[in-house]
Formats: structure tokens, C-alpha cells, sequence
């Protein structure tokens, strides 16, 4: 496509002979003052604090953007493999902190700012998150282009840009109130538009064949609705070694012609409203973390996102290849994150058919060594099902491409099978009913030559269940990948104080090799380094009590166990069990059983799926108990209970530095990974947990006694399956009797009666998947056991400080070197700064 911004015929003048933006505090400062008094155009009346951060940003915003251009051209001079992290979501947060960090300029910073009379803390503060995305997911994508930045690993993040990103929570008498998320309200001083690469994406029409005058049959994709990708593009610093990674988030904009051919016919308001249909597929992340909904507007973002990608990746190949398409595969890779961007597999198909004349067979050759695939659930409400007239209506070249990828896959299945009919059945992308659909998994698995798990057992779960066949067919596509995070944000930047210890006494190469932390193990037992650790503790503990303070008039005390639960609301995270035994604590202390018990300061958060009613009533029932607990004057400092409205990326920076307790309390084999798990892990804090996900591996690694294990595992739930009882659980138990009568009876409900009715219902009910009632008391077994060992101070000193030492494992720059050993193969390019 060409633009006004598109390159000319002449050559570009040289105008990069310049030096390096210096990184001294005083060319810092000058250009800050340039920001904010030229740019900014900000006087000495009024210290507004987002001109100031806005400021702050674009002076460290040029630091990035002229790296990023020497990364991608030397990229570009070394012609090295490259790969590509597709994703619908990449949930980044604040960006100022990291830049600094990354960029070795916190010291610079905070001089310049206290010069000034300003407050490096309080700018940060006055960032918008950047939550384009739901949770866990979307983190671990921020979190991969962290670390593939820090390996200097040719990798570049493909996305939307979102208009509205996860909505902005609030409780009103106990409910979930859904705001919008106007992030960009205020502008984004770190991204940089790029409409030289704008591409364009059809959708609608139908198709013809032709054939060419080479006897080749030509088909043609006519009579579409264009849209207009527009590109922009955000810096990705590695830490402190000069590579500056992209991350480029799409923008649909309408075309020119469109909205033209109404406003000739006269109708200038039909031609708005065309550009306004247009514009919509980037307007808003939709807000479900664990259940597909089927919507058009969200395969036209998938695709959308699928097809700009792809299209700006082919045309940097034609620009340097021109139509010689040979190595393409042995210089890119395209890793999906979930089904959300498979459709990518057909539309690659399509874009090397079409619009570069290949045969089926070079282009499937292409397809199939480029694709890799990461699952993320075993849940089935989440796997993705598209009905075959949606996609035919919508894409009917693509669906024709689809047919065609899955004519030739089910012969070579009936070649492996023969007479098989079933598994024709159980493999095919076309799932046969009522309604036709296409299964994205199975295009995901067909299309790539790599297909991930999250963790070890999730892996295994794939291979023995959900993917059983596909397995049997091809058993090498098969591995796991480990998920982790980022230590440079959840610890280095989040945790300063553990940051400012740990480097005294080991250094600050964990910084970017996280299994150094290992030689913390022989200042486990040092009672000198356990009082250091446990004011490093305390510290954070009283930063989140003010956080608490602030946004849910409750008061933390810094001596009680902070015990914490945040992530996504659903039944499988089992934020009911959480509550269960919360109240079965109200209990105790209101008889008087306070033998052996601890202080505890219990704090919930996170979202519901505006749609998910059962999870709003769950956050209703939190915030009820909470209520009642904590204006009872009986309970005095014995618990405390907050559901902490809008968690966010930098809510959980204050969080999991402050946590002792890590609640990962899911039903065995429902949680694929977990990645909070591992943040609190790395921040200290202990977990009480199941034998699911990255839990097993925490436990391997932090070592059995420095973990409290409960609950069924996911053999066990699997069997109990038919002959679960829950109401009999709950006779032969006076403690959970007792805990569901006061739920029953209206206690935490006076004036709402009834309003519990459908989560007494399911946890009671024999058709329980989550099988709460059948974990309630080994949990609160587990829960006391926490309870014992934090009452003896050095015991759990000790236990945390060797959860710390052995969260090496649980690195993204772990998870980044195994991804590019097995899959990717990339070699690390050093940048020629710093
Ligand atoms: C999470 N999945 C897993 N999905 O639940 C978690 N889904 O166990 C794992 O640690 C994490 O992925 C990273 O691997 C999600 O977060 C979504 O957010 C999502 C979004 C849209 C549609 C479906």
C-alpha cells in the first residue's frame, strides 16, 4: 500500500551520524525541561502531574525509539531468523518503571526529579495501566517480550491496540460494576505511529476463478469490505544491554474509497457510520478469560490481527527477496498464542496461494514449518468453535482454504486409521452437527509443527486427554514449556526493598539470572539476614496496608499474615473455597476457639466476565463476609477480610511483595500454568496449594516442607466423577456444617435474602466439576498447619527466604531460552550501543 508517508524513489539522506542520546542526568534533566515547557508548552502556574510524567516518558521515549531503530537494523544487516509472538492480548501495565530500569537510568532519574522538588514515585503513579489484556495470558506474552529483549532474541510482538482495554472494576453494595477503560484518553507518549505500514484487510465478498493465461487457476477474493490496518509500534527494552525490541499493536481505521462511494451517493451520515463500522474491530478487548462467546466482532479481530501480521512480515521478505519465498522458513517462525490468532495458519495459506502464486504444496510446506502453537486450558467452555456460516459469511476465502487443509489432513488420517471413522469424527476441523463449526485447536495443531503446554502437568493432561489422537498421530509436535515471569517487573522494579538485600548480599546478577538466587540457601538460618529479610517484608507489608487503607477503609495491621488471593474470579480458582474457610475462622473466633489461631488480613481481588453470573455472586458473597466480619466488634484484630476492587498490573506490584500467603487453591487439572503463583513465590511469600499447574513444580523446587499442600489430585477428582457426595461431606464435617448452615441461614445476607441461593446450590450439588466441598478439610487443615509455622517466626523466616532461593526455575528468560532451543532456534544478536 502506498501512503503519503511511504518511502520515495530517492535515497534517504544520511542523517544518522549522530551520537547516542546522552543518558546523564543533565542532558536528562535538559531535555525534561524541553518536554514540559516547549512541547508541553506548561508554565509555573500549575505542577500538573500528568504534563510531568508525560514529560518524564518522552524524554526517555527518544532513549528508546533510536534504539529500537539500530536493534531492528541490525536485525535486518545480520538477515537473521526472526520470530513473532502473535497475540490478541498483551497486558504491559506502566511502562515508565521498566524503561528506567532497563535503560540503568533509576538514579539519573530520581536526581534529576529531587532537583526539581519532585517525586519519582509520585509520576510513576500517574500512569494509565496499559490492560490490554485479561490476565494471565496476556501478562505472560508482556512478560516473554521482556525476557526475549533481554536475550537479545530477534523477536517482535504482533497485537491490537485496543481503544478500551480491560474494564475498570467497581463495587457498589457488594456487585461488580463494569466502567469502560478509556486508557488512551490521555494520549501514549511510548508508542509511535507508523502509517508507512498501514496494510489492508478484507473481509465479506465472495470469490472467483479464473484461469490465468499460464493455465494456472487463479482465485480471486471480490467484492470485500476493506479495512485499513494502521500500525503502532512500542519499544520492548532489554535490561540494560542496548537492544530495544517492537511490540506493534494494530489500529483499524476505515479506507478512503469507502466512506467516498457513500458520501458520492449522497449520504454523508451512512458513510460516518461505515467508517465507524470499520473502525470498531479495534475498539475494545473483550472481557472473558476463560469462555469463548462467539461473537462476529471478535473473528474480525482475530483475523484482522492475523492477516495485518502476516501481511507486513511477506512484504519484508519481498522487499528483500523479492517472490523467491525458499528460506522463508528457515527465517521465521510464528508462535500463537491460544487459538485466538490461528485463523493465521489459513490466512498464510491464502497470502502464498493468492497474492504469491505458490502451489498448495510449497505453501503448505511453508505453513507447517512456521506454525507453532501454545495451549493455554483444558476447560472445554474455553476452546474455540467458530460455526461455519459465520466464517463463510465473513471470510469465505479463508473458509475455502480451511476445507481444502482439512481434506487432505483427513486422508492422511484415514491412511493412519483405515476404517476409522470415529477418529475421523474426533480429528477433523470441521466438527459435523446442527451447526457446522470449525474447531480452531485442531487448524492450530494440523497448521503447526510445535504444540505447547504451560506446565508439566498441563503438558501431560494434553498428550493423555484433550489431544489424545492428534498425540497418537504425531507424537513429536508434542512439549511442554514451563511458564514464568519476569523478575526485572516483579521483583527488581516492584520489590525494592528485597532488590536493595539481595544485591548486598548476593550481588545483582539474579537481575538477569534468576538461578543465582540459589546462594541465598546458606543465609536461610542467619538470624542477622532473617531480620533483614523480615523488615524488607514488613516494609512492603505497610505499603499495601495503606493501599487497603485507601481504597477499602480497612485496616491492615503489618504483624498479622497477609494472606492473599488475586487473580481472575471463577469456580475453578475456587475463590469459594478461600471464603469457606474465612468464615469457618469468624466462627472459631466468635466461640472462642482462638487456640493455635493467627492474625490474619485476608485480601481478595480481581475480575468477573461481565457475562459470568455465578463469578458476580461470588464477589458478592466476598464483600458480604467481609462486611460482617469486619464490623463485628467480637472478631477485633483476629481477621480482617477486603475484596480490593480493580486489580490490576499495578495493584500486584504493591501486592506480592507484601504477601506471606499465596492461595492457589484450584481444582486439580483445571489450571494450566498459574503465573501469580511464581510472582508471590519470588517476592517470599509461601503458597498453600493444590497439586495443579506450575504448583507442582513450585512445590518440586521450593521442596515439600516449604509448601502447604492439600486436596485432591487430578486422578482423584478425575475418579471421583459420578459418586461425589457433597451433602454427606458436609454431615460427617461439624466445622463445614456449621460453615454452610450460617451461609444458609441468611447470616451474611440480611437484607438480601436468597441472594447466595445459587452458590449453595453448586457447591452442594453431586455434578460439582470444581469439587469444593470435597477439598474444604484438608484446606483448613493446611490453613492451620500455615497458621503454626508463621506463629514461629524464624521457622517461616526461613521457609520464605528458601521459596525465594528456589524460584530460579520460574524466570521468563528460563521459559524464553527452552521456547528457542526446541521451537524457534534464534541466534541472540548484541546491539552496537551500550
Ligand atoms: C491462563 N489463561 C491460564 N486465558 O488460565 C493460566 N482465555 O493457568 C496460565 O498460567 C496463563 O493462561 C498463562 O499460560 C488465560 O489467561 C485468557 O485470558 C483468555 C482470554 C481470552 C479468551 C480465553
Amino acid at each position: 500500500m502506498t501512503t503519503r508517508y511511504s518511502c520515495s524513489a530517492t535515497p534517504a539522506p544520511d542523517l544518522y551520524d549522530i551520537e547516542a542520546l546522552s543518558l546523564s542526568a543533565s542532558a536528562l534533566t535538559d531535555d525534561f525541561k524541553r518536554y514540559y515547557g516547549v512541547h508541553l508548552a506548561q508554565g509555573k502556574g500549575c505542577a500538573s502531574g500528568h504534563y510531568l510524567f508525560t514529560a518524564l516518558a518522552l524524554t526517555l521515549r527518544d532513549r528508546l525509539l533510536e534504539r529500537m531503530r539500530v536493534t531492528q537494523e541490525t536485525y535486518r544487516q545480520q538477515n537473521c531468523k526472526q520470530a513473532y509472538y502473535l497475540s490478541m492480548e498483551f497486558l504491559m501495565g506502566r511502562a515508565l518503571g521498566n524503561a528506567a530500569l532497563n535503560l540503568g537510568l533509576d538514579d539519573e532519574l530520581k536526581q534529576l526529579l529531587n532537583g526539581l522538588g519532585l517525586e519519582y514515585e509520585d509520576l510513576a503513579e500517574m500512569e494509565h495501566d496499559a490492560g490490554l489484556g485479561n490476565g494471565g495470558l496476556g501478562r505472560l506474552a508482556a512478560c516473554f517480550i521482556d525476557s526475549c529483549a533481554t536475550l537479545q532474541l530477534p523477536v517482535t510482538g504482533y497485537g491490537l491496540r485496543y481503544e478500551y482495554g480491560m474494564f475498570q472494576q467497581r463495587i457498589e453494595n457488594g456487585y461488580q460494576q463494569e466502567m469502560p477503560d478509556h486508557w488512551l484518553r490521555d494520549g501514549n507518549p511510548w508508542e509511535l505511529e507508523r502509517p508507512e505500514y498501514t496494510r489492508r484487510i478484507k473481509f465479506g465478498g465472495h470469490t472467483e476463478y479464473h484461469r490465468s493465461a499460464s493455465g494456472w487457476m487463479e482465485v480471486q477474493w471480490v467484492a470485500t469490505n476493506d479495512v485499513l490496518a494502521v500500525p503502532y509500534d512500542l519499544p520492548i527494552p532489554g535490561y540494560q544491554n542496548g537492544t530495544v525490541n517492537r511490540l506493534r499493536l494494530w489500529k483499524a481505521a476505515a479506507t478512503d474509497e469507502f466512506n467516498l462511494e457513500d458520501f458520492n451517493a449522497g449520504s454523508y451520515t451512512d458513510a460516518v457510520a461505515a467508517k465507524n463500522a470499520a473502525e470498531n474491530i479495534s475498539m475494545v478487548l473483550y472481557p472473558n478469560d476463560a469462555s469463548e462467546n462467539g461473537k462476529e466482532l471478535r473473528l474480525r479481530q482475530q483475523y484482522f490481527l492475523a492477516s495485518a501480521s502476516l501481511q507486513d512480515i511477506l512484504a519484508h521478505w519481498v522487499n528483500r527477496h523479492g517472490q523467491d519465498f525458499t528460506g522463508f522458513a528457515d527465517k521465521n517462525c510464528f508462535q500463537l498464542n491460544d487459538t485466538h490468532p490461528t485463523v493465521a495458519v489459513a490466512e498464510l495459506m491464502r497470502l502464498l496461494l493468492d497474492e504469491h502464486q505458490m502451489s498448495w504444496e510449497a505453501a503448505w510446506q511453508i505453513t507447517t514449518r512456521t506454525m507453532a502453537y501454545t495451549n493455554h486450558t483444558l476447560l472445554p467452555e474455553a476452546l474455540e468453535r467458530w460455526p461455519v456460516n459465520l466464517f463463510g459469511r465473513l471470510l469465505p476465502r479463508i473458509l475455502e482454504i480451511i476445507y481444502e487443509i482439512n481434506a487432505r489432513f483427513l486422508r492422511e488420517v484415514a491412511n493412519h486409521w483405515p476404517g476409522d471413522k470415529s477418529r475421523l469424527n474426533a480429528l477433523s476441523i470441521i466438527e459435523e452437527g446442527h451447526q457446522q463449526q470449525v474447531r480452531m485447536a485442531h487448524l492450530a495443531i494440523v497448521g503447526s509443527f510445535s504444540v505447547n503446554g504451560v506446565a508439566a502437568l498441563h503438558s501431560e493432561l494434553l498428550k493423555k486427554g484433550l489431544f489424545r489422537d492428534f498425540y497418537e498421530l504425531w507424537p513429536e509436535k508434542f512439549n511442554n514449556k514451563t511458564n514464568g515471569v519476569t523478575q526485572r517487573r516483579w521483583m527488581a522494579w516492584c520489590n525494592p526493598a528485597l532488590t536493595q538485600l539481595l544485591s548486598d548480599t548476593i550481588g545483582d546478577d539474579w537481575i538477569t539470572d534468576l538461578s543465582q538466587l540459589k546462594k541465598l540457601v546458606p543465609y536461610a538460618d542467619d538470624p542477622i539476614f532473617q531480620q533483614k529479610w523480615h523488615a524488607a517484608k514488613r516494609n512492603n507489608k505497610v505499603r499495601l496496608a495503606e493501599l487497603v487503607a485507601d481504597n477499602c477503609g480497612i485496616k491492615f495491621h503489618p504483624d498479622a499474615m497477609f494472606d492473599i488471593q488475586v487473580k481472575r474470579i471463577h469456580e475453578y480458582k475456587r475463590q469459594l473455597l478461600n471464603i469457606l474457610h474465612v468464615i469457618h475462622l469468624y466462627a472459631r473466633i466468635k466461640n472462642g476457639e482462638t487456640e493455635g489461631l493467627v492474625k490474619r488480613c485476608v485480601l481478595f481481588g480481581g475480575k468477573a466476565a461481565p457475562g459470568y453470573a455465578m463469578a458476580k455472586q461470588i464477589i458478592k458473597l466476598i464483600n458480604n463476609v467481609a462486611k460482617v466480619i469486619n464490623n463485628d466488634p467480637a472478631v477485633g484484630d483476629w481477621l480482617k477480610v477486603v475484596f480490593l476492587p480493580n486489580y490490576q498490573v499495578s495493584a500486584m506490584e504493591v501486592i506480592c511483595p507484601a504477601a506471606d500467603l499465596s492461595e492457589q487453591v484450584s481444582t486439580a487439572g483445571k489450571e494450566a500454568s498459574g503465573t501469580g503463583n511464581m510472582k508471590f513465590m519470588m517476592n517470599g511469600a509461601m503458597t498453600i496449594g493444590t497439586l495443579d499447574g506450575a504448583n507442582i513444580e513450585i512445590r518440586e523446587e521450593a521442596g515439600e516442607e516449604n509448601f502447604f499442600l492439600f486436596g485432591l489430585t487430578e486422578a482423584e477428582v478425575h475418579d471421583r466423577k459420578g459418586h461425589y457426595n457433597p451433602q454427606q461431606i458436609i454431615e460427617q464435617d461439624a466445622d463445614l456444617k456449621r460453615v454452610m448452615q450460617w451461609l444458609k441461614s441468611g447470616y451474611f445476607n440480611p437484607l438480601e435474602s436468597g441472594c447466595f441461593d445459587n452458590i449453595l446450590a453448586a457447591l452442594t450439588s453431586p455434578q460439582d466439576p470444581w469439587m469444593t466441598i470435597a477439598d474444604f478439610r484438608s484446606y483448613v487443615n493446611a490453613q492451620h498447619e500455615a497458621g503454626l509455622a508463621y506463629q514461629d517466626q524464624s521457622r517461616w523466616l526461613r521457609m520464605s527466604i528458601l521459596n525465594c532461593a528456589h524460584s530460579g526455575k520460574f524466570s521468563t528468560d528460563r521459559t524464553m531460552q527452552d521456547y528457542n532451543q526446541d521451537i524457534w532456534k534464534l541466534t541472540p544478536i548484541g546491539s552496537p550501543i551500550d
